[in-house]
């Protein structure tokens, strides 16, 4: 009887144990049960760590960790490491600490990733030396654009308190190889320079630099004039230059190893070096010079489109590239992935090959501030591979991704968004693995091996971009978001005194001949700022691919595409398909049921029935309000609309950085 209870009481704490899966642990979920022999002559904080972590979790035959610093390991520079196994047990080299970190890591993720460790011969160099998340988190606790909850920084109780949070982020970031992170957002409040907030960026530089993660600041332009009284922020004036060189001197003294600046100028109501009639490269280089005696760089933002041109598109590249060649060697210039801004599908900017003697880093958008927020899955690895496809990965200096991390229990909201989290260190490592090893890699540790769900899951993810473009921007279509929030279709939005570069019909331009902006050279010529050999398939209508047709185009309702359809009917079945994919990904996910633990398969089952309800939100919103102007029929063969214009226009989204209802408040038809 007793025996039995205890059995039962076992049980039952072990199914509780089993199904316990809040997230939390992202995919460093493996067991604790190793027992192999780890060595390493030397100790040290990050020594431990990786001791620590193979102790815990590793299987297989005893490991060796080594400092290295022969030939072979100094080519493969400071964080590079070899894993070699030598008879009947591992050796891992590395020149430096951190790559030991690394190396464990990565033997931990081949045993969970069911890879042979028979005979391990591996070397590894990232492609980059700056692998940097992007926070835009304010100082009171939200976060801009920013979809999982408030702040993972408790500033408040910095420095005294430290969540145990700050080391769970450090370890997850250091086990896929990110080595900074900006701990605050562009739009930079100056008070992050202030002494007392500069405590507290040292108590969180000192918890992650065991982990080998530097941190960096974003910086207000006119700190000198909010924070030291100044009348000035001009970059040429002596005042100014001392001010940040004091300032810069004061963050060392308490953050010896501190990366350096981040810096929004000049955009989006941000004060810059423009203001004085100083250029960009002024502005930058004089930060630069107080940092370059402590080895710091100066990311410096190419994100601007003031109206110098009419399209916005051209407006980065006519700013910045004219100052190629003028920055100074520690400024590295940050350029987003495409011309505008983040959209579901845009082409990669064309400053990426036009500042040859710049060093340029790419900024990806982790966060889906433009894909559905943390309320649908949608895998980006295929979108950074097309960057990618274009963009030669050994042109860049670095790469950021503005991150998705929020206090929530899970860090980023959606189950699957922690992928995107996972893919872009996996990428910034190196931007060559494929978007199925990544996908194959997260679900494995994330969730389960087992076939049954890695391969139809894994073929939802790869899927999973392609059919967010599909059901909300396909053919080129951009930035046809609701005002302010960007999370659902707002195609009419007409907002009395705007800028039209923030409008939607700014960029469909539909009428009753056709859609599309037309950036070939009858247009905007916006084509002009890429390579002949692209300009020239891209500005022709009838070799510009499909997927940026109506980016390039304003191209006739009836105008024939490659499969016979008119772009009217193309355009009705990329919606209608949308929208039949995320239903098939729901279907999926519904038979996945049996693999996983509860808790998971409900939090991500929910989010699923949210993203089919906001993709028949988005083809009735885009068709209906296109048909307005196209005046044809919709093919017999698509989905009936839900919904009816008229009520779509009433729409307004209760929006918090929390959580977004989605297509849930609208009146359901079905
Ligand atoms: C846009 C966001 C805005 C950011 C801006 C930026 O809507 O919140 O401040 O980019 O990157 O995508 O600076």
């Amino acid at each position: 009887m007793i025996r039995n209870l205890f059995l039962g009481l076992l049980f039952c704490g072990w199914t509780l144990g089993a199904s316990a899966e809040d997230g939390s642990r992202l995919w460093l979920r493996q067991d604790t049960t190793a027992s192999a022999t780890i060595d390493c002559l030397l100790h040290s904080q990050t020594l431990n760590i990786a001791q620590r972590e193979l102790n815990r979790s590793w299987k297989g035959v005893p490991v060796t960790l080594q400092l290295c610093a022969d030939k072979e390991h100094l080519a493969l520079g400071k964080d590079g490491y070899t894993i070699r196994t030598d008879k009947n047990h591992i050796v891992i080299g590395s020149l430096s600490e951190t790559g030991l970190l690394y190396a464990a890591y990565h033997l931990i993720r081949l045993q969970e990733t069911d890879i042979d460790l028979g005979h391990l011969d591996i070397k590894e160099k990232p492609a980059y030396e700056y692998r940097i998340l992007n926070h835009w988190d304010n100082l009171d606790g939200t976060i801009e654009r920013g979809y999982a909850g408030h702040s993972l920084w408790k500033w408040e109780e910095l420095p005294d308190v430290l969540s145990p949070r700050y080391e769970a982020y450090a370890r997850a970031n250091a086990s896929i190889g990110i080595n900074g992170t900006v701990l605050n957002n562009v739009n930079a409040s100056p008070e992050i320079l202030s002494d007392a907030y500069l405590l507290k960026v040292k108590a969180l530089a000192d918890v992650f630099r065991p982990y080998g993660l530097k941190v960096y600041l974003s910086v207000n332009f006119a700190s000198p004039m909010v924070l030291g009284k100044l009348a000035t922020a001009d970059p040429l004036n002596t005042e100014v230059s001392e001010w940040w060189k004091k300032k810069v001197y004061e963050i060392y003294s308490q953050i010896p190893d501190f990366g350096g600046f981040l810096v929004k100028a000049n955009s989006e109501g941000q004060p810059g070096p423009c203001d004085y009639h100083r250029t960009h490269a002024e502005g930058a280089n004089m930060l630069a010079e107080a940092l370059k005696p402590y080895g710091g760089i100066v990311m410096w933002r190419a994100f601007v489109y003031s109206p110098s041109d009419n399209d916005r598109a051209k407006q980065a590249y006519l700013e910045f590239q004219p100052l190629d060649g003028k920055f100074l060697d520690n400024v590295i210039v940050q350029v987003k992935n495409g011309p505008i801004d983040f959209q579901p599908r845009e082409p990669y900017s064309p400053l990426f090959g036009a500042m040859k003697h710049t060093p340029l880093m790419a900024e990806f958008q982790v966060t889906q501030e433009y894909l559905g927020h943390s309320n649908h899955l949608a895998y980006l690895a295929p979108m950074w591979k097309e960057f990618f496809r274009y963009v030669d990965p050994d042109m860049l200096r670095a790469v950021a991704g503005v991150t998705n991390i929020g206090d929530d229990v899970n860090w980023c909201g959606h189950d699957f968004a922690q992928a995107n989290w996972y893919t872009f260190g996996r990428l910034a490592w190196n931007p060559r693995l494929s978007s199925e090893e990544i996908a194959d890699e997260w679900l494995k540790q994330t969730f389960t091996s087992n076939k049954d769900f890695l391969v139809p899951m894994r073929e939802v993810m790869l899927e999973s971009r392609e059919a967010v473009v599909n059901y909300m921007m396909p053919l080129g279509l951009h930035h046809i978001f609701a005002w302010g929030h960007h999370y659902g279709p707002e195609p009419w939005c007409e907002i009395e005194g705007a800028r039209p570069d923030w409008l939607p019909s700014y960029y469909h331009r539909a009428d009753s001949e056709g859609l599309g902006f037309d950036r070939s050279g009858t247009g905007s010529n916006a084509v002009s700022q890429y390579p002949d050999s692209l300009a020239n398939i891209w500005g022709t209508l009838d070799t510009c691919p499909e997927e940026f047709l109506l980016w390039f185009h304003h191209v006739p309702w009836t105008y024939k595409l490659k499969d016979g359809y008119t772009l009217w009917e193309e355009l009705c079945y990329k919606y209608d398909t949308g929208l039949k994919e995320v239903r098939r990904f729901r279907d999926t996910w519904n038979q996945m049921r049996p693999y996983i633990d509860t808790e998971r398969y409900e939090a991500v089952a929910k989010r699923l029935d949210i993203q089919v309800n906001d993709a028949v939100w988005w083809k009735d919103a885009c068709l209906l309000y296109f048909q307005s102007f196209s005046k044809m029929k919709f093919p017999k063969d698509i989905e009936k609309a839900t919904f009816r214009l008229k009520e779509l226009k009433k729409v307004h989204l209760p929006i918090t950085n929390f959580e977004c209802p989605g297509a849930d408040i609208l009146p359901r038809k079905e």
